[in-house]
């Protein structure tokens, strides 16, 4: 990293510093999370594979919307980024009921404002997608917001064009990953404006860690689906019967090799590209 990098923001597995006025560096580690508590073991190269596939999907959705990577570094986890103002919402996008969005609707028929017809069941695609825009919660689970709320906290105008380009943003994601087997159930963005008040995509885009992955060949509504990613380590935690209270589990070996696996396949699917080939040169993602 950088020298004299100021530390800003920690999640829960990425880190961000400040590296001058304009820019920022954001890191991702190899810390997973299951039932929201990370675990003390973690997936060797799990942040270069969302670093990685960030970018991807950043280079080919210019033409939608701009977005905050300025650079990607050799070690293919750290991405140089604009510094923006940022929104303070989640921008949310869901073409299938799941997560939330599926308990909204079995206490009220909607969510986020949306009326859905009758008669889903959990996991079912809905008849399109839906934004439903959410609140940055600090600590706990994010907030789903109706449009009303929302633009009271953006501004109606500015909400329009973030509802656009989310939509948009989903529509080409979507797609894409559904020619390669994998279906994006959900996903969510955060946007921010640069100093020409312009609007900018920021943070990750399009990872597993900011959406819902489901291999396509095991898809079957009407019940929870297997997450693409995160599968072997739920399965493994139910296994052992942790109550999903903090301290999460250690893992065992082969369920991070396991799991390991998955981010890699995910991004060697959607990249076209070897994982090899981007730790070599993490630039293959930006062509
Ligand atoms: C920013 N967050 C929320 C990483 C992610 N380009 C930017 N400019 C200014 N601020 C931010 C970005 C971005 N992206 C985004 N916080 C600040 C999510 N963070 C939490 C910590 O780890």
């Amino acid at each position: 990293m950088s020298d004299a990098a100021v530390h800003l923001a920690s999640g829960k597995v990425r880190e961000l510093f400040q590296l001058d006025d304009d820019r920022l560096l954001l890191v991702a580690s190899d810390r997973i999370s299951t039932f929201d508590v990370i675990h003390p073991t973690e997936i060797t190269d799990k942040g270069r594979v969302l670093t990685g596939l960030s970018a991807f999907w950043f280079t080919r959705t210019r033409s939608i919307v701009a977005n905050h990577l300025l650079a990607v570094r050799e070690d293919g986890r750290s991405a140089e980024c604009q510094r923006l103002e940022m929104f303070p919402i989640e921008c949310v996008v869901r073409g299938y009921l799941a997560g939330s969005a599926w308990k909204d609707y079995l206490a009220t028929g909607a969510t986020s404002g949306h009326e859905l017809p009758q008669g889903l069941r959990e996991a079912d695609q809905l008849p399109e997608p839906i934004f439903t825009p959410a609140t940055k919660a600090t600590t706990g689970h994010d907030e789903n917001i109706d449009r009303e709320t929302a633009a009271q906290l953006v501004g109606e105008d500015q909400l329009r064009l973030l509802e656009r380009y989310s939509l948009e943003l989903y529509a080409f994601g979507s797609k894409y990953a559904a020619e390669r087997g994998i279906i994006l159930a959900d996903t969510k963005f955060e946007f921010g404006v640069d100093t020409n008040g312009t609007i900018v995509l920021g943070d990750e885009a399009l990872t597993p860690d900011s959406s819902r992955f489901w291999p396509a060949g095991e898809y079957e509504p009407g019940g929870p689906q297997p997450s693409f990613d995160k599968q072997y380590v739920r399965d493994h935690v139910e296994s052992i019967g942790w109550d999903k209270n903090p301290p999460a589990p250690a893992l065992p070996d082969d369920v991070v090799a396991g799991t390991r696996q998955r981010y890699v396949e995910a991004f060697e699917l959607l990249t076209g590209h070897d994982f090899s080939s981007y730790t070599a040169n993490p630039k293959v993602v930006e062509a």
